[in-house]
C-alpha cells in the first residue's frame, strides 16, 4: 500500500463525545393513555372527513394527510412545555395542530378556505398557525422549516426563555441542503432544538431507500457532532420516551438533538397521488401489523379499558369532527378587505 505524504500527519482520534441515554418506552397511566388514544383518533378521523371534503370540492389545492402517522407528533407534542416551547413543520400539518388540542372546527374552515379558519381562510392546508400556541407552521417549501426552526431555536436562546424548538421534516426534505446549514450553526451555537425526521419511507413517490446514500437518517448530524436517535414512529410511548429523552439533553443546554422516527403514510403523498410507486398489499400489512392507533387500543384493552368506553371516544369524536365540517361548509369566505390584512409586516 502507498505511504501517506509525510506532510500528512495521522490526526488524534476524535475524543469519546458524550451520547444520549437509549430511550425508555414512556409509562403511561391509563388517563394519559386514553389521552393519546382520543388525540390520535381524532386526527385520524379528521383527515377521512377532510379527505372526503376534499373529494367533494370543498377543499382547493393541495392537501396532505397524516393518516398513519399520529403516534409522532401526539407523542412528542404531549411531553413539550406549552407556555415556553416552540413548533414548526411542512405542508403535512393538520396533525400536529390538531396535537395541541387546537379547535378543529377552525383548522377545518382553514382547509375550506373560509374566514373562520386559524389562517382566516388564506393559508389553507399548508400554511396554518397559532402564535398562542407557539406553532408556527405549516411550510410547503419542503426543508424550509429547518432553517425556520433554527431560527426558532436561535430565539429562544438569545431571549433566555428557556423554550426549545421542535422542527419536524420529512426523509425527502433530510436530503436538502438548508438543512446541514442550519444542523452546523445549531451545533456550533448550542442551539435548543429538536430535528424531528419523519420518516415515512416516501418522498411524494420516491422510496427513501432510493433516493439517500445514507438512509439511517438519525445518522445524518454525524458530520455535526449531533447525535440522533432512531425512533419507533408507530408507537406512541416509544414516541414520548424518545421526546423526554431529546428534552432533557436540550434543556440541559447540550445543543440540537436529532430524532427519526420510522412511520408510514397509508394515503398518497397528497390527495391527487396515483400512488403507482408501492403496492396495496405494502400499504395493507402496515396497517394490520404496526397501526398506531390498533397498539394504544391493545394496551388500553390490557390495562382493562372497556370496548364500550373506547366506542363511546369514538362516537364522541365522529360527533366533533361532523361538527367541524358542517361549520367548514357552511361559515362564509374571507371577506375581500382580508386581501391585504397580515400581508406585510409594517413594523418590527
Ligand atoms: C424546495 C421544494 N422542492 C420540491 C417541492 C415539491 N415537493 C413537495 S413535497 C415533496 C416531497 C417531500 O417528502 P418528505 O420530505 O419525505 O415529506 P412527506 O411528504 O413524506 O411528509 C416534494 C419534492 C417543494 N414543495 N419544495
Ligand atoms: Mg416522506
Amino acid at each position: 500500500m502507498a505511504k501517506a505524504p509525510a506532510a500528512v500527519k495521522a490526526q488524534p482520534p476524535v475524543p469519546n463525545r458524550e451520547r444520549p441515554d437509549e430511550p425508555q418506552l414512556y409509562e403511561a397511566s391509563t388517563e394519559e393513555l386514553l389521552e393519546f388514544y382520543k388525540q390520535m383518533l381524532m386526527i385520524r378521523r379528521f383527515e377521512e372527513k377532510a379527505g372526503q371534503l376534499y373529494g367533494l370540492g370543498f377543499i382547493g389545492g393541495f392537501c396532505h394527510l397524516y393518516i398513519g402517522q399520529e403516534a409522532v407528533a401526539v407523542g412528542l407534542q404531549s411531553a413539550l412545555d406549552g407556555e415556553k416551547d416552540s413548533v414548526i413543520t411542512g405542508y403535512r400539518d393538520h396533525g400536529h395542530m390538531l396535537a395541541y388540542g387546537i379547535d378543529p372546527k377552525v383548522i377545518m374552515a382553514e382547509l375550506t378556505g373560509r374566514g373562520a379558519g386559524i389562517s382566516r381562510g388564506k393559508g389553507g392546508s399548508m400554511h396554518m398557525f397559532s402564535t398562542e400556541k407557539k406553532f408556527y407552521g405549516g411550510h410547503g417549501i419542503v426543508g424550509a422549516q429547518v432553517s425556520l426552526g433554527t431560527g426558532l431555536a436561535f430565539a429562544h436562546k438569545y431571549n433566555e426563555d428557556g423554550g426549545v424548538a421542535v422542527a419536524y421534516f420529512g426523509d425527502g426534505a433530510a436530503n436538502q441542503g438548508q438543512v446541514y446549514e442550519s444542523f452546523n450553526m445549531a451545533e456550533l451555537w448550542k442551539l435548543p432544538i429538536i430535528y424531528v425526521i419523519e420518516n415515512n419511507q416516501y418522498a411524494m413517490g420516491t422510496s427513501v431507500n432510493r433516493s439517500s446514500a445514507e438512509d439511517q437518517l438519525y445518522k445524518r448530524g454525524e458530520s455535526f457532532r449531533i447525535p440522533g436517535i432512531q425512533v419507533d414512529g408507530m408507537d406512541v410511548l416509544a414516541c414520548r420516551g424518545a421526546a423526554e429523552e431529546a428534552l432533557a439533553w436540550v434543556r440541559a443546554g447540550k445543543g440540537p438533538i436529532i430524532l427519526e422516527m420510522k412511520t408510514y403514510r397509508y394515503r398518497g403523498h397528497s390527495m391527487s397521488d396515483p400512488a403507482k410507486y408501492r403496492s396495496r398489499d405494502e400499504v395493507q400489512a402496515v396497517r394490520d401489523k404496526s397501526d398506531p392507533i390498533d397498539h394504544v387500543k391493545k394496551l388500553l384493552d390490557a390495562q382493562g379499558v372497556k370496548e364500550d368506553a373506547l366506542k363511546a371516544i369514538e362516537q364522541e369524536i365522529r360527533k366533533i369532527v361532523n361538527e367541524a365540517a358542517d361549520f367548514a361548509e357552511q361559515t362564509p369566505e374571507p371577506d375581500a378587505s382580508e386581501l391585504y390584512t397580515d400581508v406585510l409586516v409594517e413594523t418590527y
